[in-house]
């Protein structure tokens, strides 16, 4: 079932329920009125919402694949096929903010690849400045807060004869979620929400609006300047740089200091023996003492 509400698109799957769906039911808070209020020229003019969707991502690409235009954003309240890198679940119960924007940059793959960067660097600027949490991006694709992972990216690349077709970048935030409902006990130290830190739930319209309006303008600079500039930014948050870390790169666990991310987005660790060893895959953990 389709409503067309001004520039806003609720989907629906159910016959029964025609009205649009607020985003935050107790408080009646709609898309259209965070549209209203958003100030980006292409980000978020058109948003696709579902109460329940496999994966944004993978909804994302269908309608890539249509040609819908670069900003359009694909939401949904809870997915049942989240997603992380290499397949891996993405744990997405209703409460948290789930996304994918639809991104059409004219740069090279490799270049593209390093869109990541931007979203990691704008949620944890969103994330310090709206709830002053101190926040830490985290090699490649994380953003902690108090060494908890409470947001992963995941952007995919399409391409078509070797080019860039369209990027989807998909950000997940554990908001109003609490997390020991959904993770073990073992791994809850590994993860946190907006809700747990702070005590108290957060309007997700406009943590969403304050969103596309950082992506729309980082994504600006990248365009226009490149990632440089975006990977310093970045840098700037990464605490983990200058530390001992161990890094799982497929079963290899390596162990040394974090010494830099180099301009293609590779971490270069510093090995025991004093080489220096890039990786431009994997999953890093600070070293415990
Ligand atoms: C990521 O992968 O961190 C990327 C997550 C991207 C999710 C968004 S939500 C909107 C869009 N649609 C999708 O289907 N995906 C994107 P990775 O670095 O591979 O981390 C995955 C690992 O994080 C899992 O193996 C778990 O250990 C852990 N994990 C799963 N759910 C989590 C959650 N909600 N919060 C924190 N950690 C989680």
């Amino acid at each position: 079932m389709e409503l067309n509400l001004n520039s806003c698109r609720y989907i629906d799957d159910s016959e029964q329920n025609l009205t649009p769906i607020a985003f935050n039911v107790t408080r009646n808070m709609k898309l259209d009125m965070l549209q209203e209020r958003l100030q980006t020229k292409r980000f978020g003019r058109r948003i696709l919402f579902r109460r329940v969707v496999d994966s944004t991502n993978e909804w994302a690409k269908k309608l890539a694949e249509f040609g819908v235009e670069e900003g359009t954003v694909i939401i949904a309240e809870q997915q049942t096929a989240g997603r992380g890198r290499l397949g891996r679940e993405w744990i997405s119960p209703k409460g948290g903010l789930w996304f994918s924007i639809v991104l059409r940059p004219c740069k090279s793959v490799g270049e593209a690849t390093k869109l990541v960067f931007m979203a990691s660097l704008a949620v944890a600027e969103v994330l310090h400045q709206k709830y002053r949490f101190r926040t830490e991006t985290k090699w490649p694709n994380d953003v902690m807060v108090n060494r908890r992972k409470i947001c992963g990216i995941l952007a995919e690349t399409t391409t078509s004869d070797g080019k860039l077709s369209y990027v989807v970048l998909g950000i997940g935030i554990n908001a109003n979620i609490h997390m020991d409902r959904y993770f073990a006990a073992s791994d809850r130290p590994l993860a946190t929400s907006i809700q747990d830190e702070l005590g108290r739930e957060v309007r997700l319209p406009s943590l969403l609006r304050t969103l596309l309006e950082r992506i729309e303008k980082l994504y600006d600079l990248f365009i226009m300047k490149g990632s440089d500039s975006i990977l310093e930014k970045w840098k700037g948050y990464a605490t983990f740089l200058g530390r001992e870390v161990v890094v799982l790169d497929q079963n290899e666990r390596v162990s040394g200091i974090a010494h830099d991310i180099d301009d293609g987005g590779a971490l270069i660790l510093r090995l025991e023996n004093g080489t220096l060893r890039r990786f431009f895959a994997g999953d890093l953990s600070l070293r415990s003492k």
